[in-house]
């Protein structure tokens, strides 16, 4: 049966949707899939981390995201230590400002999670010790927060972790190894997708961002993402709209407007296709839960 770690289980119930689970060491743990998101930091030691087809090994400086649906294990452990920042992606009432055109919050966070790109050593962040040393001090300081959940701790727990990503995706971003930058090209085209949400889609362009022709551009791109740029940059807005339709009380087709639609029948019928439901519907939905 497929193991499956529950939210109940694993965050304080109060449900605030970040948690840390240090494990000095890490011991054999069984194939699994989580209800949430897991970034993990390897501080020490060794062993070979197991995720779907990839294995790689790990040693210190390690960093990667695992997305809830994914299932891993670990193997082979000599004192591998690390730690997990489990993260309810949903909950989180955290604004990406312009974190979203960061290449390496992509890479990070978008693309890697799911690891749809084959090459098994492709785009995974490894940092040095000065590095290791400056983001292990913030996942301190978010444990202080979460630990002493003092009025207030929601939001600098947030900001905590806000640090945290933000580190993150910027150290990815000078991340110099050949198959890292493969992963930010894809992550710049998306960074691109996301600051021209309201433009329409120019594979040229994209492919000249990326430094690619536009066939291998295409080619790349579906298999990091799993779909082609029209379909993601839907996508974006479609996940936009939901936003504001649970957040705002604007009308459907100035929604539909503002993130980048220009037909709100249209807007409706994407909307319909990707959630099941009509934005009206959706808002209600939520309204209600
Ligand atoms: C385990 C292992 C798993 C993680 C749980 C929370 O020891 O690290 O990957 O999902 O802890
Ligand atoms: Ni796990």
């Amino acid at each position: 049966m497929k193991r499956i770690l529950k939210i109940d289980d694993w965050f304080h119930p109060d449900g605030f949707p970040i948690s840390i689970e240090r494990r000095e060491p890490q011991g054999e743990f069984d194939p699994h899939a989580h209800e949430f998101a897991e970034l993990v930091i390897v501080t020490g030691g060794s062993g070979l981390h197991v995720a779907g087809q990839d294995s790689w090994g790990l040693t210190a400086g390690d960093v990667f995201v695992i997305s809830g649906p994914r299932m891993h294990e670990y193997r082979d452990l000599c004192d591998l230590r690390l730690v997990n920042v489990i993260y309810q992606p949903d909950l989180l009432k955290m604004r990406l400002l312009d974190l979203t055109a960061v290449p390496g919050y992509h890479a990070l966070f978008t693309l890697e999670p799911t690891r749809r790109l084959r090459r098994s050593s492709m785009g995974r962040l490894r940092l040095n010790p000065r590095e290791l040393v400056h983001v292990t001090g913030l996942v301190d300081r978010l444990e202080l927060e979460l630990a002493a959940r003092e009025p207030g701790f929601g939001f600098m727990a947030t900001a905590a972790f806000m640090q945290l990503i933000g580190q993150l995706a910027r150290t990815y971003g000078r991340s110099s190894s050949p198959d890292d930058r493969a992963l930010l090209r894809i992550g710049e085209a998306l960074s691109h997708l996301e600051r021209s949400i309201h433009a329409e889609v120019n594979l040229d362009e994209l492919a000249a961002i990326a430094h690619m022709s536009r066939r291998s551009f295409q080619r790349v791109f579906q298999s990091a993402t799993g779909s082609s740029p029209l379909s993601w940059q839907i996508g974006r807005r479609i996940q936009r709209a939901c936003g504001l339709l649970c957040h705002s009380d604007k009308r459907v087709t100035e929604i539909a407007f503002e993130v980048g639609f220009n037909d709100s029948n249209y807007f409706t019928r994407q909307f319909r296709r990707m959630t099941g439901l009509s934005p009206r519907e959706f808002r209600m939905r939520q309204g209600m839960a």
